[in-house]
């Protein structure tokens, strides 16, 4: 066992070990440019009715942003809280991040919101951003006077507080515990693990930690391919808010986690089918348009700072 003091060193790395200075050659070359700073009004409404977002970037340290606003939205679920109060979320998202989960969310409960971009700087978030929440982590939202953190959090929230509970199973189902597992299992067990496992690889480590952390990756994977094996997602028969969560740490994350998925064939049928879901395309193309998405078995190119 490695004394708590140890671990949380440990976890330290991890978190400097995931957030490398980018490939200026890459896709996400856009990521480094050099203190810069720009408000673009895109043109990327969506095709669903009544939804709209207007897109602000922001990369450099210290400046504030203006956000440029579309005409009010509407909102298209009538029975929700928000249709009363007409507030549109503003979705903080930085770059190659587990904040791309709740564009997405919102593409599929056609939540209307502003996205404001942040690149990294250059590996964690910038000090604008770690200045929204005391937790200075990814995904940030707000929605009018209440600043969240917590990718799980938000999401539940979004859910229940603007969709009257869409994408949540409830008690009534008979898949809502293994439901309830899976959208846990992501954050609580899944992603840590990865992040461990990616501190661990990048500083070269070896020994007890790095096996049980390695073993917990390759268990993790193969009870999610198994889960998938015998149903169409994790929540079961209907796309649900767990594989909302899931996706991040098998795609994205594989920019700082060398991950091949090559042995898991259902982990890759389930991206296949929720990657061609057309609000994952609309909230990837707005949050990450340089990024190419890593959907395959093959793992992309690490990060120049991880190849050390
Ligand atoms: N459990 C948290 C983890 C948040 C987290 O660590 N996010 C990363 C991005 S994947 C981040 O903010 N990194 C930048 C930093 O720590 O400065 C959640 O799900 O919201």
């Amino acid at each position: 066992m490695v004394p708590a003091s140890s671990e949380n060193r440990l976890m330290s790395i991890c978190l400097l070990a995931s957030f490398p200075v980018l490939n200026l050659a890459g896709p996400t070359s856009r990521l480094l440019w050099p203190s810069w700073f720009q408000c673009v009004r895109s043109d990327l409404n969506s095709s669903n009715a009544g939804l709209e977002s207007s897109i602000l970037t922001s990369g450099h340290p210290g400046r504030d942003a203006t956000l440029l606003t579309d005409s009010p939205h509407s909102i298209s679920n009538p029975a929700s809280e928000s249709a009363t109060a007409a507030m549109t979320i503003l979705i903080h998202h930085l770059h190659v991040s587990q904040s791309e989960r709740i564009p997405w969310l919102c593409e599929e409960l056609g939540l209307p919101y502003d996205l404001k971009l942040y690149s990294r700087a250059p590996l964690l978030a910038p000090p604008e951003y770690k200045a929204l929440h005391p937790a200075g982590s990814a995904p940030t939202i707000q929605d009018g006077d209440l600043t969240m953190a917590e990718s799980g959090a938000i999401v539940t929230y979004l859910c229940h507080k603007h969709a009257g509970g869409r994408l949540f199973l409830g008690p009534a189902d008979p898949e809502y515990p293994h439901f309830l597992y899976w959208f846990h299992w992501v954050n609580g067990t899944f992603t840590p693990a990865l992040a461990r496992a990616m501190g661990l690889a990048s500083s070269g480590q070896t020994g007890p930690m790095a096996d049980m952390t390695r073993a917990r990756v390759a268990g993790g994977l193969a009870a999610m391919d198994a889960r998938l094996r015998d149903n169409e997602y994790l929540g079961g028969k209907e796309f649900s808010a767990a594989d909302i969560m899931a996706v991040f740490p098998v795609t994205t994350m594989r920019y700082f986690y060398s991950l091949d998925l090559s042995p898991y064939e259902n982990i890759l049928r389930w991206l296949k089918t929720v990657s061609q879901r057309e609000a994952y395309q609309r909230a990837m193309k707005k949050c990450e348009p340089d990024m190419e998405l890593c959907l395959g078995a093959e793992p992309p190119e690490l990060f120049a700072a991880m190849r050390r």
